[in-house]
C-alpha cells in the first residue's frame, strides 16, 4: 500500500483531507474519471488527423498519427486536478514526452508562450517553460488502453502540474507565440496560469467555485 492509499484509509479527517500535501487546497479525491467537455466529442478518420506545430507564423511542421507513434514513447504516472475540484490521484498516461516531442525544433528566445489548440476550437494558452516540464506529455493511452473518445482519443495534451482544463484533448497542434493571449477558459474567467497548489481558479479572485457541481458531470472507468 502506498503513502497515499494509507492517508486514504486513515479515519483522521485533517490527515485525510491533505494527504500528505498531495491534495491541492480545496480539492476532493475520486476514483471515478469525470468527463468534461464544451461542445461535442470529435471523431476523426486517423488517416487525415494531424497535429501541427507553428513556430511565430511560419509554415507549420505536420506530424501523422503513424509519425507520433514512431516517436519515442514514454509513461507517465501523474495525479489529476480539475478546476471543478475534483481530483484523481495516479493516473499512467502513455504517448511522446513533450520535451522529446519538441528536442531540436529550433524556437527563438523571444518565444515565451504557446497556444494549445484542440478540437472543436478549443484553446488553452501555456508558457513555454509549463509546456517544457518534464512530465507534460502527448498522450494517446490511459492506464495501458487507448484513449476513450471522450478522454480526447486520439492524443490528447497533459500538463500534471496545472488544472486540468489546461490539459487539451482531441489535440491538434501548438502555436508557438512571443505574447500570451488568452485560450478558451482564460477568456472566460479562468486564471491565465492555473497553478492548483497556489488555487489559481479564476483571474477575479472574488469568484467562488461551487463544491459539489462536478459531482453532476458525466464518468466512465
Ligand atoms: N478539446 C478540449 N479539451 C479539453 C476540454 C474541452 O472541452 N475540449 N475540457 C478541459 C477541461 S475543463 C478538463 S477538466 C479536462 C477534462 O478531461 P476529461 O474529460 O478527460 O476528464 O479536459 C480539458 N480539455
Ligand atoms: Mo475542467
Amino acid at each position: 500500500m502506498n503513502k497515499a492509499e494509507r492517508l486514504k484509509r486513515s479515519k483522521d479527517p485533517q490527515v485525510t483531507e491533505r494527504f500528505g500535501g498531495r491534495l491541492p487546497p480545496g480539492q476532493v479525491l475520486t476514483e471515478k474519471f469525470p468527463i468534461l467537455t464544451v461542445g461535442e466529442v470529435p471523431s476523426y478518420d486517423l488517416d487525415k488527423w494531424d497535429f501541427q506545430m507553428t513556430v511565430a507564423g511560419n509554415k507549420p511542421l505536420v506530424y501523422s498519427y503513424k509519425d507520433l507513434m514512431e516517436l519515442q514513447q514514454s509513461k507517465v504516472i501523474c495525479d489529476i486536478h480539475c478546476v471543478t475540484r475534483w481530483s484523481k490521484f495516479d493516473n499512467e498516461f502513455e504517448g511522446v514526452l513533450v520535451k522529446d516531442l519538441l528536442d531540436g525544433l529550433e524556437i527563438p528566445e523571444d518565444i515565451r508562450y504557446v497556444m494549445v489548440h484542440g478540437d472543436y476550437d478549443y484553446t488553452a494558452n501555456l508558457t513555454l517553460q509549463d509546456l517544457l516540464a518534464e512530465d507534460a506529455i502527448l498522450a494517446h493511452s490511459y492506464n495501458g488502453k487507448p484513449l476513450t473518445e471522450k478522454h480526447g482519443y486520439p492524443f490528447r495534451l497533459v500538463i500534471p502540474h496545472l488544472y486540468f482544463w489546461k490539459s487539451v484533448k482531441w489535440i491538434r497542434g501548438f502555436e508557438f507565440k512571443m505574447s500570451d493571449t488568452p485560450g478558451f477558459w482564460e477568456q472566460n474567467g479562468f486564471h491565465d496560469e492555473g497553478d492548483p497548489f497556489k488555487e489559481q481558479r479564476f483571474s477575479d479572485e472574488s469568484e467562488v467555485m461551487e463544491e459539489d457541481k462536478w459531482k453532476e458531470k458525466d464518468f466512465d472507468y
